[in-house]
């Protein structure tokens, strides 16, 4: 069964001018398209076919990189564009607030390790919170595709909220300041996903 390519759940111009339009939608309907088409080109009459993505990506073989980049592309974005939202963002608390001061001191320490993380994240990647069973929370950065559900990669866990750092997801506007661009990602998070996602994966 084929994946579908999601709908954003907003307009294109809602992030702006945090996120703009231009690249919203060039993202959606080119980037994420792409890894979509490609993904079920990869996995079509394969045994991977009938499998969820988490599933897929979680049992990887990381020699298949048609599916680890195209998979790990669809996926990303996927949760990528959940994670925004340009009004009923919510803000952080609860159970999520307490594992994120419990991991890093506090609310302001835990966006400094997010954002070192995505801005030295040599190259395309991702930075991300992850969470481990029990409820522990982590940051860290991946390259290309990959993400925290495969086998092998350097950070583990469920990764509840992610952001893209290639310079596909901020040129037009940012040009080469991806560090503006990380600080303006902490404008339009979407927190009542992030702590839905982190209530299902603790
Ligand atoms: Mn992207």
């Amino acid at each position: 069964m084929a994946f579908q390519l999601p709908e954003l759940g907003y307009a294109y111009d809602a992030l702006e001018p945090n996120i703009d339009a231009r690249t919203m939608e060039i993202h959606h309907t080119k980037h994420h398209n792409g890894y979509t088409t490609k993904l079920n080109a990869a996995i079509a009459g394969t045994d991977l076919d009938e499998k969820s993505i988490e599933d897929i990506l979680t049992n990887l073989d990381m020699s298949n990189s048609a599916v680890r980049n195209n998979g790990g592309g669809f996926f990303n974005h996927s949760l990528f564009w959940t994670v925004m939202n340009p009004e009923d963002r919510g803000y952080l608390s609860g159970e999520l607030k307490d594992a994120i001061e419990d991991a890093f001191g506090s609310k302001d320490a835990f966006i400094e390790a997010f954002s070192n993380a995505a801005a030295t994240q040599f190259g395309s990647g991702w930075a991300w919170l992850c969470v481990h069973p029990g409820g522990k929370v982590e940051v860290c950065s991946t390259p290309n595709q990959d993400n925290p559900l495969m086998p092998g990669v350097s950070c583990t866990g469920i990764p509840i909220l992610g952001l893209d750092v290639w310079e596909h997801a901020y040129y037009l506007n940012y040009q080469n300041r991806r560090p503006d661009y990380i600080n303006a990602f902490f404008n339009v998070i979407n927190w009542n996903e992030v702590e839905r996602r982190y209530a299902e994966a603790k």
